[in-house]
């Protein structure tokens, strides 16, 4: 490179992508350095410490897949591994890749401009300090942004509060405690099912009842792990070739679920919830998710569980979801409903009774009942997609920032979720439009290595600046806008599309296709190779 910068390149955030990012980078012979706000690496899994969380995928697949040497040297202990695992994990790559020499933790970067006359970008580190580089690509996760209910009275609360993405890194003591947990998504599912068993007296605040489907936890035997060995030269094959990136789920009966009897349903619906291998339950048949009334058997079903499962009919009523089963990101978990026959457990139906506000003792609900709580759980997600770039005042070669580019969702555009028109030599890898329903390992994967590539080009032919052109952005957005109205997610109401929080546009924030098609983009994009411009506007070096 020819600029005077301080590093080819600046990465934030040391999560998955981030690091890989790192590494890929340095490989290729770049300077690079990558900032966060946190004391360590770990991204998602350094934050959401709550009790509970845990991989909801088979961890065999929730790993990196570039290098045989570090799959070789890891043992994961469980099938579903707890967060303290998979944060070991990353940070033991972290350290067989020798990365920690070009992060700088414990800094949150809160702004960057680009100076579209030197072709750089400047980058605020904090304590007045900035640094400049050519490449900017921020890798800030999309569910990294907390979202918390106003309630009123919540400052005048005696006892403690958390939110389930904040966790604090010291024990949480809940021992002789009452605590309230507010949010049922896949975060407050894990810490019901984990904080019920140690507090005195729980109680659910529940917006939206969930399907959450059973899963068992096996513990990584020595003859398994031998096995992933011999497997890991076809890894990243059989990921990337599979629907979802999750070699592990294998469509059970290939036709529509409508095909069978109600009865030949139920008993194949049954053999899956024993055999208690999550998402799998959603590949039974082909048409679970695209099919209402195939969608509508599955629902049923799981209903049925509910009610068999849970003892007091008023909570089961109370725990029954109604919406499209697969509509809003799927949740799994160990005896989550088993978890409601226990005495300590209550649940409050917020659809029916809202918080109406919080006073020094605890939530008061809009009956007028008084639940007196020392501690309070907020597992109530996140400012989801949009949320942690345009919380971010990155301002582009016309000054303006993300967030007004993007008329706060109204007017979402990207190309690939990765480049961004007025946003030249700027790399977004977990932005909006990132694929909500594959493996997110493997997709950041698949992103970093074509950011590398785009850079090894760019640099190859002497570009000062490499940008999405309008076209580009509009095609892949018309593209991700037209597989998401088709979709069950169109039908649902969840952060995929903005539906959790008040008063947010409503959009696709996210990529809802399959895998294959979303690596196809990529992989026809790839064409600026050739030195043809499209979708890529490459500006020639002076
Ligand atoms: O957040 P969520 P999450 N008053 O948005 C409720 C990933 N993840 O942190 O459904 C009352 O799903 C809200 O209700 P409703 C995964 O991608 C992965 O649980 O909007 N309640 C919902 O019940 C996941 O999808 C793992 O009506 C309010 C809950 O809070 C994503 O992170 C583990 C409310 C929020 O659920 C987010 O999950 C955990 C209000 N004002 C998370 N606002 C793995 O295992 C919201 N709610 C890998």
């Amino acid at each position: 490179m020819n600029q005077q910068v301080d590093f080819d390149a600046v990465v934030v955030g040391a999560g998955f992508s981030g690091l890989y990012m790192l590494h890929l980078l340095r490989e290729a012979g770049y300077s690079a350095q990558l900032y966060d706000a946190a004391g360590d690496v770990g991204g998602t899994w350094y934050w959401n410490q709550y009790p509970g969380a845990r991989c909801d995928v088979p961890a065999e697949f929730y790993n990196y897949t570039f290098s045989e040497e570090i799959h070789r040297d890891w043992k994961w202990s469980a099938v579903y591994p707890e967060q303290d695992e998979i944060l070991s994990y990353i940070k033991y790559v972290t350290d067989k890749l020798d990365l920690r020499k070009d992060i700088q933790f414990n800094t949150r970067i809160t702004d960057a401009k680009y100076d579209p006359e030197a072709h750089t970008w400047t980058v605020n580190v904090g304590g007045g300090r900035t640094v400049t580089s050519k490449y900017f690509i921020p890798a800030i996760g999309n569910v990294s942004v907390p979202h918390a209910p106003a309630i009123p009275g919540l400052d005048k609360f005696r006892g403690q509060t958390y939110h389930t993405s904040q966790w604090p890194h010291e024990p949480v003591d809940f021992k002789g405690k009452r605590v309230a947990v507010i949010g049922t998504g896949s975060s407050g599912v894990q810490a019901i099912t984990a904080i019920s068993k140690e507090a005195e007296h729980l109680t659910v605040f529940q917006r939206t009842p969930q399907y959450v489907m059973p899963v068992e936890n096996p513990k990584v035997g020595e003859d398994d792990l031998e096995r992933r060995r011999a497997e890991f030269p076809t890894l990243r094959k059989r990921v990337r070739e599979h629907i979802v990136g999750m070699p592990c789920f294998d469509v059970r009966k290939p036709y529509s679920a409508l095909e069978d009897t109600e009865d030949e349903r139920n008993r194949h619906y049954e053999a899956l919830w024993q055999e208690a291998k999550g998402f799998q339950m959603l590949y039974a048949y082909t048409d679970l998710t695209i099919n209402d009334d195939a969608n509508a058997t599955i629902a049923e079903f799981v209903r049925g569980k509910i009610r068999e499962i849970v003892k007091d009919p008023v909570k089961a009523e109370n725990l029954m979801p109604t919406y499209l089963l697969g509509g809003k990101r799927p949740v799994v978990a160990t005896n989550y409903y088993e978890s409601y026959n226990r005495e300590n457990v209550d649940l409050v139906n917020l659809k029916k009774t809202p918080i109406a506000e919080c006073t020094e003792n605890g939530l008061v609900t809009a009956d007028g009942t008084e639940h007196e709580l020392d501690i309070i759980v907020f597992a109530s997600g996140f400012d989801a997609m949009i949320g942690p770039l345009a919380g971010t005042k990155i301002r582009g070669r016309e000054g303006i920032t993300l967030k007004e580019k993007w008329d706060d969702g109204r007017n979402l555009k990207t190309y690939l979720g990765v480049c961004h028109v007025g946003f030249p030599n700027m790399f977004t890898i977990t932005g909006p439009h990132f694929p909500l329903t594959a493996n997110a390992l493997a997709v950041n994967e698949v992103i970093a290595e074509w950011v590398i590539d785009c850079i090894e080009h760019a640099e190859k032919q002497g570009l000062a600046e490499v940008e999405a052109t309008p076209e580009g952005e509009e095609d892949w957005t018309a593209h991700v806008n037209e597989v998401g109205e088709q979709s069950i997610y169109a039908r649902t109401d969840s952060w995929y599309t903005g539906a959790n929080i008040e008063g947010k546009p409503r959009a696709f924030y996210g990529y809802t296709g399959d895998f294959q098609t979303y690596q196809d983009r990529f992989e026809k994009s790839k064409d600026y190779k050739a030195l043809a411009v499209k979708p890529l506007q490459q500006v020639e070096t002076t």
